[in-house]
């Protein structure tokens, strides 16, 4: 290892950061003028995710238009391919390859070093690749009946609904691509803190090894479910499998990892929001404690999805809404810190007022304004989450278009536009070219604002009318829903309107992203620079850094609410029982649909 040519002494760990000076537009000091090899992996990463970026969008327009009934392109019976191809494309592919790479230049900007080994980060992205196209290759075989492979199974992928076993090995891959990329970062800070015993782990680093801890635990589930269950069975090396077992172990993970997507957009928010707004964070302190608190509270809560589940007593599903609610913690510090910050930095451009100051704030430019805009979105995401968590409201809006209306506003907004506004920064840092075009970027970030509230709020208040999600043509022969204000058309029409305009809008941003990926460098970029918080680490009680304390107490949590729940489930169910026949949904005769329609139905009653 060595140590780089150009360091970057406003993101040093001790300083309290009193003097801190603001960014500057030095030119040479950007992050591939400092690590010219990793902002090579870095843009790998990010491109890869544009690319799932790109073929995910298109599938959701389709989507769209197919199931409010405006063009319908495809066939009713292809819509899972088309949700999962969706699902998969954008939860899975496109935030995680966007947030390795994010994490990657937290690590080596704020330790001050380049990765141990060039050749393992490289690996590590290697094999997410080649686990994103496993994955893929069954997912779009649904297309066609020409190729004997499927995996319509929704990016949640539990049975009874089974896949290809490709797509299994391919997520596998996927994820031990992930836990490598994890260690990559945690070789660096062990070899950091050799040389700096004495030092707070900085805050960046500190938020990226917070959150792989936390994902490591998480993905425990998953593994388990492909590894012993999914994958056996779609090989035919075990005939059945616990449905409800499956789809317990998938929530297990399925919940944390919202906040695996979520943190590194907390993380954007938390070290460029103050940068942006012209300020300095407001506590570092708050900030590692929001990161340890989902640390140990985002995996003993996964049942928060199983309310309706039978199988699964309602005393352990009270026990997770009463965690899931302890979990909004750190998200309502969050908006309290990050909001502070954006004040602090309003009042330094010269913004005065209870309210006044938001006038003051940099509005023009996209980075800012695109993040603004997501965490005012996440308010309202945030706000139907709480509603979905309340076990008795629950009831009122599980599987009903509601569902998609919460996560289009939180991974969809809070996540995507918070990472896309962050591309118009990351994307200059890691090839030195600036970015092709502001102002259209401005307008890219205020329309997927836009085209958000359209669909969001209509597929909110379509869930309470009781549309279900996940259905091709949700309109019954006979039957109509009543609408207490406007009609089920409006609603569809504000769907499909928001829709085109989010496709627009990603249309601009990857066009945007393409000219300055193929631009010739012109003009400079600005200097990899954080600004130094108000309060910094040295305020924090050391105890916060006990990364050892905090992972063990995670794993006791996480062993209090899952040991009895899944003892049950195995001792009314059988590890491998009761069965019930696979369910495919495409490429499959009516015999087997009417099957695979009579197991649903046993599971489900
Ligand atoms: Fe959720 C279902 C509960 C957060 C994603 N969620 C889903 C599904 C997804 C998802 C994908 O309890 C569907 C899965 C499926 O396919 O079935 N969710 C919650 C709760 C939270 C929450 C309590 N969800 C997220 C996040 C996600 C996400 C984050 C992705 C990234 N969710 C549920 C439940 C279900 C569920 C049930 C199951 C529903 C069912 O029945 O199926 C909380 O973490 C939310 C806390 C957030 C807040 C908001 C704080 C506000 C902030 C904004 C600050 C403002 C700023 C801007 C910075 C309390 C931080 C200021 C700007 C100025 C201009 C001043
Ligand atoms: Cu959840």
């Amino acid at each position: 290892m060595s140590t780089p040519t150009k360091t970057n002494d406003e993101l040093g760990s001790g300083t309290t950061g009193e003097t801190a000076a603001l960014s500057s537009a030095e030119t040479g000091n950007a992050y591939i003028d400092q690590f010219p090899a990793e902002a090579a992996v870095i843009r790998a990463a990010f491109y890869s995710s544009f690319i799932a970026l790109a073929i995910g969008g298109i599938f959701g327009f389709i989507q769209t238009l197919h199931r409010t009934d405006i063009v319908q392109v495809v066939d009713s019976s292809t819509y899972y391919t088309i949700l999962t191809a969706h699902g998969v494309f954008l939860v899975i592919s496109f935030t995680i390859f966007f947030l390795v790479g994010v994490f990657t230049w937290a690590v080596t900007t704020s330790l001050e070093r380049e990765v141990e080994s060039i050749r393992f980060t490289w690996t590590w992205y290697g094999l997410m690749v080649l686990g994103t196209i496993f994955a893929a290759v069954p997912i779009l075989a649904g297309f066609t009946d020409a190729i004997d492979m499927s995996a319509d199974v929704l990016f949640t992928f539990y049975a009874p609904l089974q896949a290809h076993p490709l797509f299994y090995i391919g997520l596998t891959l996927f994820v031990i691509g992930t836990w490598l990329a994890g260690a990559d970062w945690f070789r660096s800070w062990l070899a950091w803190k050799r040389e700096n015993p004495d030092e707070r782990i900085p805050l960046p680093t500190f938020m990226v090894l917070t959150t792989m801890i936390m994902w490591y635990i998480a993905t425990l589930g998953v593994a388990v479910s492909i590894l012993v269950f999914l994958l056996p069975w779609s090989l035919g090396l075990i005939e059945t499998v616990n449905p409800t077992l499956t789809r317990t172990l998938f929530w297990f993970f399925g919940h944390p990892v919202v906040y695996f997507w979520l943190m590194p957009a907390y993380m954007m928010w938390y070290l460029l929001l103050p940068k942006f707004s012209g300020g300095r964070l407001f506590s570092d302190p708050l900030a590692r404690v929001v990161f340890v608190l989902f640390l140990l509270l985002s995996t003993p809560v996964g049942i928060h999805h199983q309310y309706l589940d039978p199988g699964i007593s309602e005393g352990f599903k009270f026990i997770a809404m009463t965690n899931t609610m302890f979990l909004l913690l750190p998200s309502l510090l969050t908006a309290f810190t990050v909001v502070a910050s954006m004040e602090h930095g309003a009042r330094q451009r010269g913004g005065t007022g209870y309210f006044g100051w938001l006038k003051a704030l940099p509005w023009k430019d996209p980075v800012f304004t695109g993040m603004a805009l997501a965490g005012l979105m996440f308010a309202a995401g945030g706000f139907s989450g709480m509603i979905n968590a309340g076990m008795n409201i629950n009831y009122l809006v599980h599987n009903s278009m509601w569902v998609p209306g919460h996560f289009h506003l939180t991974v969809g907004t809070a996540v995507a536009l918070t990472f896309m506004a962050g591309a118009y920064w990351f994307i200059p840092q890691v090839t030195g070219k600036p970015l092709a075009s502001k102002p259209i970027a401005l307008v890219q970030v205020v329309l997927w604002f836009i085209g958000m509230t359209f669909m969001s709020n209509a597929m909110h208040r379509a869930g309470l009318l009781g549309m279900p999600r996940r259905t091709a043509e949700p309109w019954y022969d006979g039957f109509a829903f009543e609408a207490a204000i406007g009609t089920v058309g409006e609603l569809n029409a504000q769907i499909a309107l928001g829709g085109t305009l989010l496709t627009l809008s990603l249309v601009l941003f990857l066009v945007n992203m393409l000219i300055t990926a193929f631009n010739r460098p012109t003009g400079t970029v600005e200097a990899n620079t954080i600004p130094t918080p108000l309060s910094g680490p040295s305020d924090a009680p050391k105890v916060l850094d006990n990364l050892k304390l905090w992972t063990a107490i995670g794993i006791v949590l996480v062993i209090l609410a899952y040991t009895l729940p899944l003892a049950s489930i195995v001792d009314r169910g059988g590890l491998f029982g009761p069965g019930g026949d696979a369910y495919p949904v495409t490429t499959v005769d009516l015999g087997t649909i009417q099957t695979g329609l009579e197991t649903l139905i046993m599971v489900v009653a």
